[in-house]
């Protein structure tokens, strides 16, 4: 409850007990040094988790032991301004070193701007929003305080537009510094008032550097939006500025931003409403706001008819106590007529000793400071773990979703490997070929036969088209080829179906497909102009470049893009692959005494490497199930074994087959990696996610926790 208290018990003698001894390192105000010659500790080159206090650093106190009481209080005259003093908590303070503090802050500040995010998981949007916070209180409040401790303290005046914000400004000064105005909102641009002595404490490299400033000379005049006005008065006491602010509630959301900015940037918070808007809903976010920051806080409520005065003042009392607002100093200004656009003395008076006694008190000083920095480091301890919690979560989503698309292709791996041996590939087109063969005796070797001949014959056949064995081995070199597309395909929609189902996971391959579809685009345009590889042109680029345009529709591009299939070349990669495994085939038959085995009963390669490859594709199939020729009812599973062994015997058959077999899956493994890559490209194209960003974001943390 607000309670009249003698206007000389202000905010002087809060705590009703003696001040104790200054603090070594806090300069006063009088004696600060000049901004430029602040010592810049060494600590902010490249500061690292701060864990052990250097010896070396001489401690600066930051904040100093407070003590507590309580102050009677007595009715106030009528018009008067009055401090009040709610119970707010006593606070014990502890020497800090301000150098550790710093190197702490820092490497909290670089961690945090380093953290990945990358995926749009649930509540990625609020984590950068978060992040820009932090960084801005580090940067504009934090390190600026530590750095400057001789600074003198920053008093932000924000309220409801027309509680007479800066009337008490131009009052306290005794300057029209601001200007007042029956128009609502008047002040567009935060005026910040203090000695002239003082003024360079808040220049650019001082203080909140992306703010436009200009130094006000002479004649107040009106602000412009986004701008600084810096007041220097001999009527502000030293210590102290006073930065009026634009108003929390009228329609200018911009406004509203700025009177949170420099809240953010402020040491002590002086709120002030009036008795018409105090119950007005922006009033209550701000207080709330500065309850939750645990801010150094001052309350006016200004405008009160003196004739409702008691009733008005309990009933904001009450909302204050019952909204958990522990402002330790309340002052109350009365509706009185104004002279010359300034408050009477006896109104703001109260206010500005309270002010003037922050600053010259160096118990209040360090209390006022130590408080509102406690309270921004407070809240880091659970703000700072959840953007970690976050980062985690990133890092989770991403292996994830590695895993998933590893596991998928390992299986699709097996899943080839199976169908290499379980004579699944041998049918249809290939069947049909193979009873050709067998039928025809193509694939028969001839006991005796001169190579000489084979190739005559060859040559023959070649003059009327291609030979039985070469149709087989064009069925066969599809067959595979189409199986190999086919399971890279079922992957591919399979992962493509697993990410899609993690709504980050469909933003990154939307990103993703719309990246793939523009280079195609880009890719073609070029080729139509320069030719592919950049060789040759078409003549004139604007004219290819519209045709270009005009052939390659989004759908193309998107089509070429598009991740739930293998890859647009896979099937040209795929014959390659096979095309060469077969070659190596050919090669592996004529190696060594396998050759001479073959040359002795003149197996030819071409067909040789056919047989092996029937064989090695129905190794595994059950013998008795399979179809059967109808020439002479030797299995497609069975015979090629059988015609081989007779060349070769069974244990080296047995070793070319494996040996076959190896290489054509060391080149299926291959194919199936390439595909993995593209969505492995797309997790990087995302950007760097560092798997230790949350623990860094904890360890830095928990440094600051130690050091303060
Ligand atoms: N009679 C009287 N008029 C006041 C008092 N305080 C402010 N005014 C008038 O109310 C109007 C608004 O005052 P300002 O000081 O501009 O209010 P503000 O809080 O700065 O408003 P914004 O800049 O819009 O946020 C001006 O016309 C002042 O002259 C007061 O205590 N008594
Ligand atoms: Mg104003």
């Amino acid at each position: 409850m607000v309670t009249p208290g003698h206007p000389e018990a202000s905010a002087q003698d809060i705590n009703g007990s003696p001040p104790p001894e200054p603090p070594q390192s806090l300069a006063e105000p009088e004696t600060a040094p000049e901004p430029e010659t602040a010592p810049e500790p060494e600590a902010s080159v490249e500061p690292e988790p701060v864990t052990e206090p250097e010896a070396s650093v001489e401690p600066e106190p930051v904040t100093e032991p407070e003590a507590a009481g309580s102050e009677p209080e007595a009715a106030a005259p009528t018009g008067t301004a009055v401090p009040v003093r709610s119970p707010a908590a006593t606070q014990s303070h502890v020497r800090v070193d301000a150098r550790l503090l710093e190197a702490a802050l820092l490497n909290l500040r670089k961690r945090i701007a380093a953290i990945p995010l990358v995926f749009e998981i649930s509540g990625a949007a609020d984590v950068k929003t978060e992040r820009t916070k932090l960084l801005s209180q580090i940067d504009d409040y934090l390190l600026p305080r530590v750095r400057r401790s001789a600074a003198p303290v920053l008093v932000a005046l924000v309220g409801s537009t027309g509680a007479g914000k800066s009337t008490l400004v131009n009052s306290i000064v005794g300057a029209h510094v601001s200007a007042t105005g029956v128009r609502r909102p008047t002040t567009n641009s935060p005026v910040l008032a203090c000695h002239p002595d003082e003024i360079d404490w808040f220049a650019e490299n001082n203080f909140l550097p992306t703010l436009p400033r200009v130094r006000q000379e002479g004649l107040v005049r009106p602000g412009r939006d986004g701008l600084l006005v810096l007041a220097a008065s001999e009527g502000m006491p030293r210590g102290i500025a006073l930065l009026d602010t634009p108003d929390i509630d009228s329609v200018v959301q911009a406004h509203h931003e700025f009177a949170y900015q420099f809240l953010d940037a402020s040491d002590l918070w002086l709120f002030m409403t009036s008795a018409s808007r105090y119950a007005d809903g922006p009033v209550w976010e701000v207080l709330q706001h500065a309850r939750d920051r645990k801010a150094s806080l001052g309350v006016v409520m200004s405008r009160v008819p003196p004739q409702h005065r008691t009733e008005l003042v309990e009933h904001f009392t009450a909302m204050l106590d019952a909204n958990g607002i522990n402002a330790a100093d309340r002052f109350v200004i009365p509706e009185i007529p104004l002279i010359d656009g300034m408050l009477p003395p006896d109104a703001y008076q109260p206010v500005r000793d309270w002010l003037a006694d922050t600053a010259a008190r160096s118990d209040r000083r360090v209390a006022v400071l130590s408080q509102t920095m406690s309270g921004v480091l407070d809240t880091f301890k659970t703000r700072v773990p959840a953007i970690a919690a976050h980062v985690e979560a990133q890092v989770v989503l991403r292996a994830d979703l590695r895993r998933a698309a590893e596991g998928v292709y390992q299986h699709a791996f097996t899943e080839a490997s199976t169908g290499m041996k379980n004579g699944g590939l041998l049918r249809g087109e290939v069947i049909a070929r193979w009873d050709d063969c067998m039928v025809g005796g193509d694939l028969q070797p001839r006991r005796g036969a001169k190579g000489a001949k084979g190739a005559a014959r060859k040559g023959k056949r070649a003059r009327r088209g291609p030979s039985r064995a070469a149709t087989l081995s064009s069925a066969l070199r599809s067959a595979l080829e189409s199986y190999i597309v086919s399971v890279a395909d079922r992957a591919a929609e399979q992962v493509h179906g697993t990410w899609r189902s993690d709504p980050a996971g469909t933003v990154l391959l939307a990103a993703a497909a719309a990246q793939r579809a523009r280079d195609v685009r880009a890719k073609q345009v070029f080729e139509s102009v320069f030719g592919p590889g950049g060789q040759s042109g078409i003549g004139d680029p604007a004219a290819a470049d519209i045709k270009a345009a005009d052939m390659i529709t989004a759908a193309d591009a998107a089509q070429a893009s598009a991740f739930s299939r293998s890859s647009a070349d896979l099937a040209t990669r795929a014959a390659r692959a096979v095309g060469a495994w077969q070659d190596h085939l050919t090669r592996l038959v004529e190696a060594g005494d396998l050759r001479s085995a073959a040359r002795r009963i003149s197996f030819d390669d071409e067909s040789l490497s056919q047989v092996v490859l029937v064989a090695m594709l129905g190794e595994d199939a059950p013998r008795t199930a399979g179809p059967a020729t109808e020439a002479d009812g030797a299995s497609v599973y069975t015979e090629p074994r059988r015609m081989l062994t007779t060349v070769f015997g069974e244990v080296p058959l047995t070793e070319i087959l494996a040996k076959a077999r190896a290489d054509l899956l060391a080149r299926i493994r291959l194919l199936l990696d390439e595909e993995l890559v593209r969505f492995a490209e797309v997790l990087d194209a995302a950007g760097p996610c560092d798997d230790v960003a949350a623990i860094r974001l904890y360890q830095a943390e928990f440094s600051l926790e130690a050091v303060r």
